[in-house]
């Protein structure tokens, strides 16, 4: 799935390269169509997604040489609005090691055979989020599940990986657009949960039913990142525009502001009827149904967005209900990446934003370890970190790859260029590392 096993971007290798790049420790480069989803391996293949002009596609290239095997056209339904960040092609292959589970923004899941004969498909959608959907699908066993959280009517839905049936669907009133991707947990004693990070808080499902389990709350609005766990915590980043340490306003209840601003007493409020400059503005943001009217959630998702706080939360695992006091840890708000979502290597915790800022914390307290920059790597960063060999890897979106020596005190072992345009991120397997760029799939390894 997106980012290895779990999501959790680590990686059991040993001996790879530290210098690579098209002239060095190259074993082969496939050039590819655009597309933001990582390159994702199992058994002798590595799907991926793409999209060329119109169309969008299912790719599956051979481990070995890079060859594409089969490519195949998934149905376009619409053509969805996208953040300028985003693709149509954004969401990363989900594969029991057979077969492979492709969502596009555009039309829902579908799912091929190892050889690319079509399974079956499930339209999902069309998808109230400006900035269209970002998260992967995810199997556990025989369920395969897609977080299709956005403005309103945000669910969250399992399907029977064999038949593309739903097993269920979770409604989330209470969630507006999101992108993470969901991670699987094991309780000691109780069935498999997936726990998915949405706007204010994160909650536990039980796989099998879909029941709700437990949540926290604290989180901040439009979830990005991918949370990642180790045995008893998880550790959920979110940043957004307008919610660092100071920037948050109390914003009366909706009953006080009908009050004095419902000119026409029909109990919801038009652009006009706001008459405030600054939320006319941003109107198309809270008219989250965009019915026309700020009606009572829309007023209640403004003032949770107003209210939150960006950060790295840590809480402990489980419990049933509202864990929100038992279970939360820490925070960290500083310096935090807006999409990449943060490593768990070897006891630290890794973050890198945009203009090569990359954070080191204690996962245990929240301190800070180091914060300095990687000079050769500036600019925007939407690569998640991964880490293996003892090294942790970043790429920026100018596909500079560091290479750093793991540790709270990481250094820099180098700094490699591949080619612009990096949004997915890196996989690492059998003493190689895959890097997608703009315009093709790379394959580095100790010559
Ligand atoms: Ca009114
Ligand atoms: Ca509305």
């Amino acid at each position: 799935m997106f980012r290895g096993p779990n999501g959790s971007g680590v990686a059991h290798e040993k001996n790879l390269p530290v210098e690579f790049g098209p002239e060095k420790n190259l074993v082969w480069k496939t050039p590819l169509p655009p597309g933001h989803s990582s390159p994702v391996l199992v058994g002798n293949r590595i799907y991926l997604t793409g999209f060329e002009g119109e169309k969008l596609f299912t790719f599956a290239l051979d481990r070995e040489t890079g060859k594409i095997q089969w490519r195949r056209e998934a149905p376009r339904a619409r053509k969805q609005k996208l953040h300028q960040s985003n693709s149509p092609a954004s969401s990363s292959i989900a594969t029991d090691g057979r077969n492979s589970y492709a969502f596009f923004t555009d039309f829902g899941i579908i799912s091929y055979g190892p050889d690319g004969e079509e399974r079956w498909r499930h339209a999902l959608g069309y998808f109230n989020n400006p900035f269209g959907q970002g998260a992967s699908p995810v199997l556990s066993g025989n369920t395969l599940l897609m977080a299709c959280d956005q403005e309103s009517g945000s669910y969250f839905i399992a399907l029977d990986k064999d038949t593309g049936k739903t097993k269920w669907r979770v409604e989330r009133p209470d969630y507006t657009r999101g992108f993470s991707t969901p991670i699987l947990w094991k309780p000691k004693d109780g069935p498999q949960q997936a726990l998915l990070a949405g706007s204010y808080r994160l909650t536990g499902y039980e796989v099998e039913t879909g029941k709700e389990v437990w949540f926290v709350r604290g989180l901040t609005w439009q979830l990005k990142p991918t949370p990642v766990m180790d045995a008893d915590h998880i550790y959920v980043l979110g940043w957004a525009g307008e919610a660092d340490p100071g920037q948050q306003e109390v914003i009366p209840n909706y009953e006080e502001v009908l009050k004095t601003l419902d000119a026409n007493k029909d109990g919801k409020l038009t652009k006009a009827e706001l008459a405030d400059p600054k939320l006319e503005k941003q109107w198309e943001s809270l008219d989250l149904d965009t019915d026309g009217f700020m009606d009572s959630r829309d007023w209640a998702m403004y003032q949770a967005k107003r209210s939150v706080v960006n950060g790295v939360n840590a809480f402990r695992l489980g419990g049933s209900g509202d864990m929100t006091g038992k279970n939360t840890l820490w925070r960290y708000s500083k310096s935090l990446p807006n999409v990449p979502s943060p490593l768990l290597y070897e006891g630290v915790l890794y973050l890198v934003k945009d203009g090569g800022i990359l954070t080191t914390l204690d996962p245990k307290t929240g301190n800070m370890l180091k914060q300095a920059r990687l000079p050769a790597a500036p600019g925007p960063y939407f690569s998640s970190p991964v880490g293996a060999d003892g090294k942790v890897y970043t790429l920026s979106e100018e596909g500079k790859l560091t290479v750093l020596k793991a540790g709270g005190e990481w250094e820099i072992l180098s700094t490699n260029t591949i080619d612009e345009g990096c949004y997915g991120t890196p996989a690492i397997a059998d003493g190689k590392i895959y890097v997608r760029s703009g315009s093709a799939l790379y394959c580095f390894a100790k010559n």
